[in-house]
């Protein structure tokens, strides 16, 4: 919390060019935990030594909610005015070179709802110390160019918290009489302090003894509370195949002797990627058929090796400063995209991964990019680092890394990545220095590749082509621009094919190309702000495909005809672009239905049928994999149709896609019962890519079937929920029934009392509701005050509260304004709670100024009501004054 109490008073703003060396470089840290929920002890021994490469000789230490009980330096009490305590800094000035430090703090666990530093979760004791927690457990040089040895002792009462885990190797554990008991952790490696983490519970493990590529046998465990053993499986199979897969495709072996898995119900985020001692959400670790989707079985398959991955990125080479967290974290998403990719193996099933990677772009990171929390993927500044955890960071870090995969090849990218950790193996280091491998190992100049880290904003390429029949010339002119007016250009790889008029492939001959003969697709490269490519030897018009496998995230413009859209749909080899061709087909007639809506005209609403023609003919066709079939069947949602507008009406574009999806049910409705029926997928379930693929088919087919529904589709759907051997289907026919006006009560009630000491199903059953459209700010209401709901719990809190204003568009935009009011109150009461969770709550506001003047007004009185308040925490100051500002 802030400690003054003026109304938006600006809070300190920290900037990358301001970065100076640490004075102090920590060689090891011994701490000791006596761990109580009301009054932990933490005792922490430090050796230091001064840096040269600092620039001058005080000790700065950072500390927060804990209270200083002893502070002794080369074994001499200091005393008060030997060192300065001002807000979260400890200084010691001119300390001599050598330094050993002792600290005795205190904190208290149980009171602690923020989920950083140490806290209880039902029970028991859990850490999180990404990006800044470990100052709230002991005072230290809190940042990650500070990295040491640990060894942890743990003393805690033997009943209530029988196991006790921190990072590495487990050296040593006894009884301490009294009922109390240790155990004496040591890790081998050196790591920066948001890798520690400390576990003591009662809980049980699955565990196997695996062997490496290299013969070397490890430990491999995943821990959860009693009564969940059943449902660890998945996760301990995704581990195996993640460290398998490592070895394979980047040949970085386990360094550990044993590898944990915790799991915690009571989680900011999704994971973290603790030396040794990974801990997890529930929700990204345990899975049965019963309880989990395959959504939520894909979900622990990326986040386990997301976590896993991070040892090598982001654990052995780590970040010099917050500023590079994308250079952990876009690249081990990136990493864990490959992974899920190749585990699927197919190349249809890698383009379906693909595919939602693109979604996930434009729903979430070009709105963020062009909004008021922008910022570069390696960002200039902040208040408050934990905002910056941001799709942009991650997902478009992603992007940035795969695109030097896009432009220097598989095998240039693996060496680059090797040069990388010849360089850097122990080091914190910066995104550009993880350029310059790239470079090196390829012998490439990627000077102006810079831009992707340095410059925010999504940028727009433009497409024109020409063709000359008589010179049989092809010539494609591509041009960038980015909003933001004095950015440079961008180094742009667009990966570019074209298909004849029979819809087959052509082989490129590429002007000054280097393509290998016959290739249907080439790399070009952007790098100007307008160049032209000119390909040879075209004999008839071609249609171009441009941006295939979404080569670079930016807004591709080109003036298609539904001609030459309709020929992409039905022939285009690369199957992202075919899907994209599906959502420019549609995306043209929501924008004009939703216009039609919003200008009140009484002409009755109206689909072409060379659309629904395209449509039938693509569910048909078997020879497409079922999973793509669904992707491309889908409408672009009301998210991404907003951001095609320039004055948001989100009532006119619910009517008009509800619109175009009753059309599609009622047109295509003997080949959606038909698929419905051919994608059934009898016997034991498995989450493998192709049965997935045949339910989400098929559980489409049922929504679309249920916009209108009749005798035979609502008692499809009514079986479906009553018989579904598992998750995925029950839970997709009831959100089918729910969503088709219907009374479906009974079917919720039902589905509450099966599931009712199921959290993670409990969550589900809160944010289906919570994104039906029928449900109003009142309905909202009354599910808080459901004996099941509370704040505290983060899933809980964003299964209600983020469903209805992130997925309930046309509710959350009510007309009177009462879910702005509804978003203002509880933006305050869970900042009250966890900053952090009320921050990312915050943000359901970014695009306020987008809307219509009258919803407009009413959103900024909501902003300027929370803005008001006196006692914000930093997090949500920062979200609350950017929209504003
Ligand atoms: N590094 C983790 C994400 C993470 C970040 C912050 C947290 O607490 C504030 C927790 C987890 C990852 O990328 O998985
Ligand atoms: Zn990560």
């Amino acid at each position: 919390m802030r400690t003054d109490s003026s109304p938006l008073s600006s809070p300190l703003t920290i900037y990358r060019k301001d970065y100076t060396p640490p004075a102090f470089l920590v060689d090891t840290v011994e701490l000791g935990f006596d761990l109580d929920p009301h009054r932990t002890i933490v005792a922490n021994r430090i050796t230091m030594q001064r840096n040269p490469d600092g620039t001058n000789c005080d000790i700065v230490l950072h500390g927060e909610e804990i209270e200083l009980v002893q502070l002794r330096m080369n074994g001499k009490v200091l005393q008060a005015g030997e060192y300065s305590i001002e807000g979260v800094l400890l200084t010691i000035k001119n300390a001599p070179d050598q330094v050993v430090l002792e600290i005795e703090t205190v904190c208290v666990p149980v009171e602690n709802t923020t989920l950083s530093g140490l806290y209880v979760s039902n029970g028991n004791f859990f850490t999180q110390c990404e990006a800044e927690g470990f100052r709230r457990i002991t005072y230290f040089p809190d940042r990650p160019d500070v990295m040491a040895k640990y060894t942890v002792m743990l003393r805690a009462d033997k009943a209530t918290y029988p196991v006790l885990l921190s990072n590495g190797n487990l050296i040593e554990e006894g009884d301490l009489g009294d009922g109390r008991h240790y155990a004496k952790w040591e890790d081998p490696f050196k790591k920066p302090s948001y890798l520690f983490a400390l576990v003591a519970a009662k809980l049980v493990c699955q565990e196997e003894t695996y062997t490496l590529n290299s013969g070397r046998d490890v430990l491999l465990q995943v821990w959860v509370e009693d009564g969940n053993l059943d449902k660890t499986d998945y996760a301990m199979q995704s581990l195996k195949n993640s460290i398998r897969w490592d070895e394979e495709r980047f040949g970085l072996e386990l360094d550990l002797d044993r590898f944990m898995i915790v799991a915690v119900g009571d989680f900011n985020m999704g994971a973290m990627e603790n030396k040794g001692l990974n801990i997890f959400n529930t929700k990204f670790v345990l899975a049965n058929p019963r309880v989990a989707t395959d959504i939520d079985y894909a979900g622990i398959e990326a986040v386990v090796g997301h976590e896993y991955f991070h040892n090598w990125t982001g654990n052995r080479v780590t970040c010099r400063d917050w500023f590079q967290l994308s250079l952990k974290e876009g690249l081990t998403v990136f990493r864990d995209q490959e992974f899920s990719a190749d585990m699927i193996g197919s190349d249809s099933g890698r383009a379906v991964t693909r595919i939602d990677q693109v979604r996930t772009l434009r729903q979430a990171q070009f709105p963020e990019d062009a909004g008021p929390m922008s910022h570069p993927v390696r960002p200039d500044s902040f208040v408050e680092i934990n905002n910056f955890y941001t799709v942009t960071v991650y997902e478009k870090g992603a992007e940035v890394v795969r695109m030097y995969q896009t432009l220097v090849g598989r095998d240039g990218f693996r060496k680059g990545m090797d040069l990388y950790f010849e360089r850097h193996d122990g080091q914190a280091v910066t995104c550009d220095d993880f350029r310059a491998a790239m470079a090196d190992a390829n012998g490439r100049d990627l000077r102006q590749f810079e831009r992707w880290y340095s410059q925010a904003g999504t940028p727009v390429v433009t497409a024109r082509t020409r063709y000359d029949a008589v010179k049989r010339n092809f010539d494609i002119i591509l041009s960038q621009r980015s909003n933001h007016p004095d950015q440079l250009p961008f180094h742009i790889p667009v990966a570019v094919g074209l298909l004849g008029e029979d819809g087959r492939a052509l082989p490129l001959t590429l002007d000054g190309g280097t393509q290998e003969q016959g290739a249907t697709t080439v790399v070009l490269e952007l790098t100007e702000q307008e160049q032209i490519f000119r390909f040879r030897n075209i004999d008839e018009r071609p249609t171009p495909s441009i941006l295939r496998d979404f080569s670079a995230p930016v807004i591709l413009e080109y003036d298609y005809t539904d001609d030459e859209l309709l020929h992409l749909f039905r022939h285009d080899s690369d199957p992202v672009n075919r899907w994209e061709a599906g959502q420019r087909l549609a995306m043209a007639r929501l924008l004009k239905l939703t216009a039609q809506v919003a200008a009140k005209q009484d002409k009755p609403l109206k689909l072409d049928t060379t659309f629904l023609d395209a449509q039938r003919a693509l569910l048909i066709d078997d020879t497409l994999d079922p999973a793509f079939r669904e992707l491309a069947l889908i409408l672009p949602s009301e998210g991404i149709i907003a951001e095609q507008m320039d004055v948001v009406d989100p009532h006119a574009i619910h009517t008009a896609r509800q619109f175009m999806r009753r059309t599609i049910g009622t047109e295509l409705r003997a080949e959606l019962l038909a698929q419905y029926h051919a994608n059934q997928t009898p016997g034991e379930y498995s989450p493998d890519a192709l049965s997935a693929g045949k339910r989400a088919l098929k559980n489409l087919c049922l929504s679309y079937l249920l916009v209108t529904p009749d005798a035979v589709t609502l008692s499809l759907a009514q079986h479906q929920c009553e018989q579904a051997g598992n998750m995925t289907d029950r839970f997709a026919a009831l959100v089918a029934l729910i969503h088709s006006g219907v009374d479906a009560s009974a079917y919720l009630q039902r589905f509450y009392d099966d599931f009712s000491s199921e959290a993670l199903v409990i969550d589900k059953w809160f944010a289906m509701q919570a994104a039906t459209p029928a449900t109003d700010v009142a309905a909202v209401r009354k599910l808080m005050a459901h004996p099941a709901f509370t704040l505290k719990n983060p899933n809980r809190a964003r299964s209600l509260l983020f469903n209805f204003t992130n997925a309930n568009p046309s509710q959350f935009h009510a007309a009177d304004g009462s879910a702005y009011a509804f978003w203002a109150e509880h933006v305050i009461k869970l900042d009250a709670i966890n900053p952090q969770v009320a921050a990312r709550f915050a943000r359901s506001m970014d695009r306020w100024r987008r809307y219509a003047p009258a919803l407009q007004a009413k959103m900024k009185a909501a902003l300027e009501q929370v803005a008001a308040q006196t006692k914000l925490s930093n997090d949500v100051l920062e979200v609350i004054t950017k929209a504003l500002a």
